[in-house]
């Protein structure tokens, strides 16, 4: 007998950005000729550079030529992609080599898949809020119980509250499996090095491993600030990072990241080396690598001209950010984030649910947003405007919001 896995039933609710879609048509199937201006999902809209254009054309190019077309490629990404991965982390400082950079299609499904490479019964904490993939994927996985009003029975939720500024105190008694992500979505927060160091001390004198996601990492314009966790002594024992070219370079349609696992990277039962041979092992098995047409285009925006064109974007999203929060703070809002990451996370006005603002911003601006609920527990209250769209939408929502929510 073919028996489902049991745990897809535990999901709470929908992923949250579908369901955010569905009530996106709802409202527009209602209201025939209405416009909504969107900063809901953080979806890059502005076109690729030209640098980066240039690599991907090559990539196709080199299909059409005998000497040049490759079919399969290493799983793990090809070697001048890896190097160039290396090179940059060089940059900060630090000495990774180009083979623990594992090249992928995504950094949802790295992070969601990394779990397979751990035991079962591991316990997973996770900030509250969250990216939604964290805690669902782990869901699906067997490793929680079920959905209860404060979240799910056996997840540690580390809360990210305005008292603590949105980063958590330590857990209480021992996890195993810690995400992290700076800068953070939802709440736009970077974390200190200082922070990160106390979770880095904790993993490793628990023998605890950290998922840190640094997807937003080319949003930091403050160099006090950390861009990856390895910047913190002792962070290669007991920390896998995952990035990704989605945010940087424009690729959250052409898709390619990369997940970080350092041959020093120890879990309780196993000798250095060993999460490195599993990840390898799970790639392997599980994925023929990622586009080599992509992997032309990751190796262009990693050139020195790539760098600059995706840098003046980057910065083009963060001005977004910063009309989002001025016209915000103008209406007496209290906002965060922004400064160095893409998202805005604002209360919720009048003591309303992020749902309950949704509809509102929805209903009365024809704004769509992300509740800040979607993201956990403690995201109750706030939420979420991304920096992502075209300046023009990204004015004309604020305008909007400006002259419309009755508040
Ligand atoms: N990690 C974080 C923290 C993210 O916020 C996102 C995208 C990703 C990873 C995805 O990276 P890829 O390399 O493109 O796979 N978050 C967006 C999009 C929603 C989604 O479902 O991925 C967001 O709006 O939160």
């Amino acid at each position: 007998m073919a028996r489902i896995n049991q745990n897809y039933d535990k999901l709470a609710a929908g992923y949250l950005f579908p369901e955010i879609a569905r009530r996106t048509n709802a409202f527009l199937g209602s209201n025939q000729g209405a416009e909504v201006l969107r900063l809901g999902i953080g979806d890059t809209t502005e076109p690729i550079v030209p640098a980066v254009l240039k690599g991907l054309h090559n990539g196709v190019d080199s299909l059409g030529v005998a000497e040049t077309y490759s079919g399969y490629g290493p799983s793990e990404g090809v070697t001048p992609l890896r190097e160039a991965l290396a090179r940059e982390y060089g940059a900060l400082g630090l000495s990774l080599s180009a083979d623990e950079f594992f090249v992928s299609d995504g950094a949802k499904s790295d992070s969601a898949n990394i779990q397979s490479i751990f035991s079962q019964d591991c316990v997973v904490a996770v900030q509250d809020p969250a990216y939604p993939v964290y805690v669902d994927s782990n869901v699906i996985y067997g490793r929680t119980g079920d959905a209860t009003d404060s979240g799910y029975d056996g997840l540690v939720y580390m809360p990210c509250t305005e008292e603590n500024g949105f980063f958590p105190p330590l857990p209480d008694g021992k996890v195993d499996l810690i995400y992290l992500c700076s800068p953070n979505n939802p709440t736009g927060a970077v974390a200190t090095k200082d922070q990160l160091k106390s979770f880095v001390d904790y993993a490793l004198e628990h023998k605890a491993i950290i998922f840190f996601d640094s997807a937003y990492s080319a949003f930091i314009t403050d160099p006090e600030l950390p861009r990856s966790i390895y910047e913190v002594e002792g962070a290669d024992k007991c920390s896998i990072e995952f990035n990704s070219f989605s945010k940087t370079a424009g690729f959250t349609g052409v898709r390619l990241a990369w997940t970080i696992v350092p041959k020093a990277c120890e879990a309780e039962d196993g000798s250095a080396g060993k999460l490195h041979s599993l990840w390898t092992r799970r790639q392997n098995t599980f994925f023929n690598g990622a586009s080599n047409v992509v992997q032309a285009g990751g190796l262009a925006a990693l050139s020195s001209d790539g760098k600059a064109q995706t840098a003046q974007q980057v910065s083009f999203y963060l001005e977004n950010a910063r009309i989002i929060n001025e016209g915000l703070q103008s209406l007496g809002i209290t906002t965060y984030g922004g400064g160095n990451a893409p998202y805005v996370w604002m209360k919720a006005p009048g003591g309303l649910t992020s749902w309950g603002f949704f509809d509102k911003l929805l209903n009365e601006c024809h704004v769509v947003g992300t509740p800040g609920s979607g993201f956990g527990p403690a995201g109750e209250g706030f939420f979420r405007l991304s920096a992502f769209g075209h300046r023009e939408n990204v004015e004309r929502a604020v305008a909007s919001i400006k002259s419309k929510l009755a508040i």
